[in-house]
């Protein structure tokens, strides 16, 4: 069977990349690349890039309690932010949620959900590194494997319903196909030929187990056909693809032809979280390989390659969007922890009576401790 169907050709098996050995764009591909659209790509990968590098130093510091890293799978969410319509609806699982960043959401509320305190939208209720935001139709991810594949699918299957020209996009790892939530979005999707594009991000790792415990199926990405939808295989490293890649999908769903599955192959450079440490279960001779195929120093060489980075212009930018994300991050910190009442609001319109009198108890004791800043 898997004989049979395989072939390099086949965008289920093979791996669909745009940017070449010699950091040139495949020919086929190249005239939907601009200058503007490359340069974005590559400030943002970096900015995405610093960012973790001086969250990871925060958290570390212990100014805030938990980070997510990014570090190795930064294509797949800047190009999903480049390739979604302003309004479409972003369901990210751990590793995505910078989408929003490039959808113009502003940096220091973002760094703000990290931080739980006054500046979040969230009000500090949620664990670090969940990020969402209203204003750009993101939804945060719960911290269980595997639901915002479903939630994306009935928020496409509403906007279908509805008649709106929105789609949703939900991400998943390579540990959440595991899960019964993801066979359930998959099949729903497209027996409802709902307006979405769900992706797996391949990172080889869900925390110590290896993605190759995961499947006996030849590729994620293969897991579409049984679904009857289909499933695209693309180099996760390579900005130039994902976000083609994602263009295509969305077109189709917006077209209405239904669902298409992405498998996103990329690698996990940093540990699953801070509070883990990838020494204890992988070769470090494997993560060196995959440094050598990081997507920021692609994206880079590619700048280079058509004249769009000098001597020296990488460094220069790099330390500019340390700065921006310093100075977002001391604007945070002049924040405080929220009212503790707010545990209270924004769930009912009217606040039940067994509320309104846990409220009132909460406000009769004497006030925590407070200081400002950090919450952990
Ligand atoms: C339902 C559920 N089971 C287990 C966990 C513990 N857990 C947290 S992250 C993780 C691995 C996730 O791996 P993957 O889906 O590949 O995503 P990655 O973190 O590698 O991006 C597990 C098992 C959880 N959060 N939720």
């Amino acid at each position: 069977m898997t004989k049979v169907l395989a072939s390099a050709q086949d965008p289920m098996f093979g791996l669909f990349r745009v940017i070449q050995d010699d950091a040139t764009l495949d020919p086929a591909y190249a005239a939907h690349f601009s200058d503007a659209l490359l340069e974005r790509m590559y400030r943002e990968v970096l900015r995405l890039r610093v960012l973790d590098e001086r969250m990871l130093v925060i958290q570390r510091q212990g100014r805030i309690g938990f980070y997510g890293e990014v570090k190795g799978q930064e294509a797949t969410p800047i190009a999903t932010g480049l390739a979604l319509e302003a309004d479409d609806w972003i369901f990210p699982a751990l590793r995505e949620g910078a989408a929003m960043l490039v959808r113009g959401f502003d940096l220091s509320t973002y760094i703000a959900q990290c931080y739980g305190n006054s500046c979040d939208v969230n009000k500090g209720r949620q664990m670090p590194s969940h990020y969402s935001g209203r204003a750009v139709n993101q939804v945060s991810w719960s911290s269980c494997i595997g639901p915002q594949v479903p939630q994306a699918v009935g928020v496409a299957w509403a906007m279908k319903l509805q008649k709106k020209p929105q789609i949703a996009v939900g991400f998943l790892g390579d540990g959440a196909t595991s899960q019964a939530d993801f066979h359930n979005a998959m099949n729903f999707a497209a027996v409802f030929k709902v307006p979405c594009v769900i992706i797996c991000q391949n990172n080889h790792w869900a925390i110590s187990v290896p993605s190759k415990a995961q499947t006996a199926a030849p590729t994620f990405a293969s897991k579409a056909i049984a679904y009857g939808m289909p499933g695209v295989r693309v180099d996760g490293n390579d900005v130039c693809a994902v976000y083609w890649a994602i263009r295509e999908a969305a077109a189709r769903a917006r077209r209405g032809e239904g669902p298409t599955f992405i498998e996103s192959v990329t690698y996990r450079i940093g540990a699953h979280s801070s509070s883990d440490d990838p020494s204890r279960y992988r070769d470090e001779a494997e993560v060196q390989q995959w440094r050598e195929r990081d997507p920021l120093d692609r994206m880079r060489r590619v700048m280079s390659a058509r004249g769009l980075l000098t001597e020296g212009a990488h460094e220069v930018l790099a330390a500019q969007l340390d700065d921006e994300i310093k100075a977002a991050i001391a604007v945070v910190e002049q924040g405080h922890q929220p009212q503790r009442e707010s545990i209270f609001e924004d769930v009912y319109a009217s606040l039940p009576w067994h509320l309104r009198e846990q409220r009132e108890e909460l406000l009769a004791t004497a006030p925590a401790v407070t200081h400002g800043g950090a919450t952990h």
